[in-house]
């Protein structure tokens, strides 16, 4: 199958689309069409160099939906025409993170990431006969795909593409940091510090769970009205004023019971972390640069009883977390469509990442192969 596809060749360079052939599935594989793919900040990191042992050319992507083309032997759970959320890590079911119920840290699916390849090592794209690798077993900004069987999860004709393009990752990692990871408690008092297209996704999870109080912190004001306009309470631009400070004058002084930080900055953990209460819990959800270190005064994680936690992925069971997601924006109870600010056709990948980095997008998504 020939397919446009957004390749990676040299770090901090434009991407460019190229054609290039996507091989049949294999026994367990499964085509897909790639309908919508939604442009998620993790990957600014490979672009810029920060996955130094990227194979290239790499077909990026790794957020979108689309309908199944054609399966491989012995794949059971999904048929042609499908339509189906696709995953960037796959539960194997047996490893011992899988075992103790800990899905989106299996240790199969984690090996495989690195390979730049198939989990069983090998490559189903090519181009003129040369490698084309795979992005962490995912590469969604092509025309067709191929991934595992176990990368897939249906979801019905009826649910809108382009919200199913945007599950994969930005909702599932930030709602799932809400529901999943921190499990808040109802009535309680959150902060999210980065209101991107993923801590956008922790507001929704709070108002979900019934938080009492949800201050947003981002240094720019049109991310900041947007989360007051998806459930936060309170908005904190913290390139004026100090956000630690702001947040304890909103809270009687007492500091937040949940403290997300959704960008991956060392610094913004330290002022989430100084701005959880006492018993509360800082939560990292970016994804940090290799070369970042945090540090926090001891003390004040003893003489406070804090927690400090991560959140990867969620902390998603994705077989059940994608279908209750769907229900529930099919209930009316998660405006995501509000999320998706702008849409892009495939060839307009660089003017994505582009606005994504300038600050300009809730979340963009690909219009890959409209339908
Ligand atoms: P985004 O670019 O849409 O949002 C980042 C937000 O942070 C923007 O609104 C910025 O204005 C804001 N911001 C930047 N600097 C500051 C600052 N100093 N203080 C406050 N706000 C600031 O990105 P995204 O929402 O797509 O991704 C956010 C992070 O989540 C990023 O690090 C990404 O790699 C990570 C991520 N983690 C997982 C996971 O498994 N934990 C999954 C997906 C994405
Ligand atoms: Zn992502």
């Amino acid at each position: 199958m020939r397919s446009k596809a957004v390749l990676l060749r040299e770090f901090n360079q434009p991407l460019s689309i190229e054609e290039i052939a996507v091989a049949p599935p294999r026994h367990g594989e499964v085509m897909v069409r790639v309908v919508n793919a939604g442009v998620c900040r993790s990957e600014l990191q490979a672009i810029k160099g920060k996955m130094p042992l990227l194979p290239r050319p790499i077909v990026l992507g790794h957020e979108g939906a689309g309908i199944v083309e054609r399966v491989g032997e012995g794949v059971t759970a999904v048929k042609p025409g499908d339509h189906v959320v696709l995953l960037w890590r796959t539960p194997c079911g047996r490893c011992y993170s899988c075992a103790i119920g800990r899905p989106a840290l299996c240790e199969e699916s984690a090996a495989a990431a690195g390979k730049g390849a198939m989990p069983d090592g090998t490559l189903r794209f090519s181009q003129d006969g040369k490698p084309v690798y795979h992005y962490i077993t995912a590469s969604y900004f092509t025309e067709y795909t191929v991934v595992q069987e176990k990368a897939v999860v249906p979801i019905p004709k009826d649910f809108p593409m382009h919200v199913a393009g945007i599950m994969g990752c930005g909702v599932l990692t930030g709602i799932g940091a809400v529901v999943n990871t921190a499990q808040v408690r109802a009535g309680s008092t959150v902060a999210v510090f980065g209101t991107g297209g993923v801590g956008l996704n922790v507001i929704l999870g709070a108002r979900l769970v019934n938080a009492r109080r949800i201050i947003a912190v981002d240094i720019n004001d049109d991310k900041l009205e947007t989360a007051l306009s998806m459930g936060a309470t309170d908005a904190v631009n913290s390139s004026r004023v100090d956000p630690v400070t702001a947040i304890l004058d909103l809270t009687d002084g007492r500091g937040v019971e949940y403290a997300f930080e959704v960008i991956g900055m060392a610094k913004v953990f330290e002022q989430a972390f100084a701005a959880t209460g006492r018993a509360g819990t800082t939560i990292l959800v970016g994804m940090p640069a290799p070369e970042e270190v945090f540090s926090f005064p001891a003390r004040m994680l003893f003489a406070n009883e804090k927690r400090v936690e991560a959140s990867f992925y969620g902390t998603t069971k994705p077989y059940l977390d994608i279908p209750w997601l769907v229900g529930l924006y099919q209930a009316g109870r998660l405006p995501l469509d509000k999320l998706i600010s702008r849409h892009y056709p495939l060839d307009q990948y660089n003017e994505a990442i582009r606005a994504l980095e300038a600050g300009e997008v809730a979340r963009g998504v690909l219009d890959v192969t409209p339908l």
